[in-house]
């Protein structure tokens, strides 16, 4: 950690002068390349790969070498050998295929911008997983699912004739950072995306991104045949659906001959799959699988499935999926959310990870910030993501993918920061054992400061450690110590704790999960609970059974403790959970405090607009402190230490506020101007 910042000193070039609305993200070096660049292979690959450098490389030489020998096919296709050669005189790249020569490339843009030494490398790169891909939680009428930046990019209607340029942008930034794969469209799937018309739009899309080493994958909603081929039936078991589905593969492969494989979210919030035909996920999986199969294309299905039962719900995928352990095709994966509710500021790891070694799996994060304050709020999402790597092993998993944050808007991401966690997704992809604080450096030099300038380090560093701090101040001052789904009803932007809709699933309710009464608050999911504790391995079973032993962070997750429980600290739960709160409020003012040093370092443009969100997301924390102390203090009967800064408002004003905001809707400022 001390040695970040200090390459900033050795930069030794001035960024230069563009429209800094935030549209060309991390990509932002100048095109005033100067070098001999040369390849000695001819394809639409490697001639991005070398217009690339052409177009910026300031340094000595670059060979792109296509070459297969010992060396580089133990890297793969998509890995490279990065390496100074005649005394620093040269660089080649070499790599067994000509993706790892295009990821090269960017490798060497990226050491360029950050300013690292040049005279003498020898790296050796290879992706931990062959696919690292997004999901684009994207509807067919352009409306995002829990998108806030804009609509779609994908402009169906004007597919496949007119091609924006955006695709291009879209794939090349994907590229930058080892992203190999894009799933185009919402899990809650429209099955006309199957029909020929799409098909054809699909294929412009794919044909785009091909070059850029990107396939495209499609989420398909399960009752297809039914829907679109008119069938009366989708159980996978019947010879007329599996020829439906045989056939439309087939299809599909017609359009795109390398077409990655379908995403399923299947028996999950309404939508069909096997279980309607009392057939197994694994049946349902299988017989995708087996359409797909000759065409190497795979499934993606998801373990995101919890029905309105007396089953705890963070226990649900694992008692469904566990057992069907060793059923499924080797060309499907099971999709795991990284937490086993759906997505929170924090949660533990899902157990179902490690419990099916005869089955693929692989991790889905949430680049979107559904849960932590859309793309008004300021949260830097690596680590999390790091902190779910600290309990799974990188290796276990098949592949990784992450809920996309992407839209029409120039900046593309909604909040500029926002960005960071697109950059941290696909450097996570290609290497989770990169540690969050050298990502965070890694782009802060790529995207904002012009590091040339001495002055700009100290307030580089304190964006930095802004970026770090930023995702656990969510935690704070959204819902400390292991509480999760405190979220409003219809959106998950505010706090709504109180929130009671009568008959609708209880599970959908936070009272639910928080459990708050005169006798405490949190979920007791020990063994005197719902035992979801026992799904963990023994060691982590027992560590968070025992509420003396249990982490702070999980405390209210794993159990319900008296409002005066001691906490490690030493305070009573009912303090500690008012000073984490507050702690939160507190940070975002910091943060505030810290961007405003950046005055004059950066761009006015992009300063102005962040300014403007820390703004939001300070009265959002005060919000948030206030919706929860306000309305648990009625059951703790306790009060807010006296340290503590009050509450500015009335739990009775903050139970009338309702955001005229949907699934599909984007808050941004419209929202705001509403609400205040
Ligand atoms: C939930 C989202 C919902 C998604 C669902 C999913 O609120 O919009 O459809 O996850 O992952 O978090 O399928």
């Amino acid at each position: 950690m001390k040695r970040i910042f200090t390459l900033f000193l050795l930069l030794p070039f001035l960024l230069p002068a563009f429209a800094e609305d935030g549209s060309r993200l991390w990509l932002r070096y100048s095109t005033d390349g100067n070098a001999t660049v040369s390849c000695n292979k001819q394809s639409p690959i490697s001639e991005i790969a070398t217009a690339e450098l052409r177009k910026a490389w300031k340094g000595v030489p670059v060979a792109l070498n296509l070459q297969r020998n010992k060396e580089s096919q133990t890297l793969g296709e998509e890995g490279y050998i990065l390496r100074t050669s005649d005394n620093g005189q040269n660089i080649t790249i070499t790599s067994a295929g000509e993706h790892g020569l295009l990821y090269g490339a960017f490798h060497l843009l990226r050491l360029q911008d950050t300013g690292a030494d040049f005279s003498k490398l020898n790296i050796k790169e290879s992706p931990a997983y062959n696919l690292r891909i997004l999901n684009h939680w994207d509807n067919l009428d352009r409306t995002v699912e829990r998108g806030y930046a804009g609509q779609s990019l994908w402009d169906w209607e004007a597919l496949p004739a007119t091609l924006s340029d955006r695709y291009t942008d879209y794939a090349r930034t994907n590229a930058s950072v080892g992203i190999n794969g894009t799933v185009l469209n919402n899990v809650n799937a429209s099955s006309q995306i199957l029909s020929a018309e799409y098909l054809e739009k699909v294929k412009a899309l794919a044909d785009v991104f091909r070059p850029y080493g990107i396939r495209v994958y499609l989420s398909v909603n399960f009752a297809s045949p039914m829907q679109l081929g008119g069938l009366p039936t989708a159980d996978p078991l019947n010879k007329d659906v599996i020829a439906w589905w045989k056939n439309k593969v087939k299809e599909i492969y017609r359009f795109i001959p390398d077409f990655g494989g379908f995403l399923v979210k299947a028996n999950s919030e309404g939508q069909p799959g096997p279980c309607d035909f009392d057939r197994t996920h694994a049946e349902g999986a299988n017989m995708l699988a087996d359409a797909l199969k000759p065409y190497k294309g795979i499934v993606m299905w998801r373990a995101f499935v919890y029905s309105p039962t007396d089953a705890d719900r963070a226990k649900q995928a694992y008692l469904e999926f566990q057992p069907l352990d060793g059923q499924f095709r080797n060309n499907v994966i099971i999709q795991i959310k990284n937490g086993p509710v759906d997505f929170q500021p924090r949660e533990p790891y899902s157990p179902l990870f490690g419990a099916m070694p005869r089955t693929a799996q692989m991790v889905e994060f949430q680049i979107t910030q559904e849960y932590l304050g859309f793309s008004n709020h300021l949260a830097y999402l690596a680590p999390m993501w790091e902190e779910f790597f600290d309990f799974v092993q990188p290796s276990s998993l098949k592949a990784m993918s992450g809920v996309a944050n992407i839209g029409t808007d120039t900046n593309w991401c909604g909040h500029h920061f926002a960005q960071s966690n697109w950059y941290a997704f696909g450097r996570l992809a290609w290497n989770p054992e990169l540690s969050s604080e050298a990502i965070a450096e890694e782009w802060l030099k790529q995207t904002f400061f012009d590091a040339h300038n001495q002055q700009h380090v100290p307030v580089a560093y304190e964006v930095y450690r802004m970026m770090m701090e930023s995702r656990e101040a969510v935690v704070d001052y959204m819902m400390p110590l292991g509480l999760h789904h405190l979220f409003a009803w219809g959106h998950h932007y505010g706090p709504e704790p109180w929130c009671d809709i009568p008959g609708a699933r209880k599970d959908w309710m936070p009272s639910y999960y928080h459990k708050a009464g005169k006798s405490g608050i949190g979920f007791d999911r020990s063994h005197t609970g719902s035992n979801a504790t026992a799904q963990y391995p023994d060691s982590l079973c027992s560590l968070y059974d025992n509420i003396s032993t249990c982490p702070d962070e999980y405390l209210l997750w794993f159990h319900h403790a008296p409002w005066n429980h001691t906490m490690q600290s030493g305070r009573t739960l009912w303090d500690e959970l008012c000073y984490r709160y507050d702690k939160g409020v507190q940070q975002v003012r910091s943060f505030q405090r810290i961007w405003d040093l950046a005055e004059g370092c950066i761009d006015e443009e992009r300063f102005k607009d962040v300014q403007s969100r820390l703004k939001i997301q300070a009265r959002d924390a005060v919000w948030w402190k206030d919706a929860c102390l306000l309305y648990f203090m009625e059951y703790s009967d306790m009060r807010i230490p006296h340290d503590i800064e009050r509450p500015v408002h009335e739990l009775d004003d903050l139970k009338q506020v309702k955001l005229p905001i949907g699934n599909h809707e984007c808050p941004a400022r419209k929202m705001l101007n509403q609400r205040r």
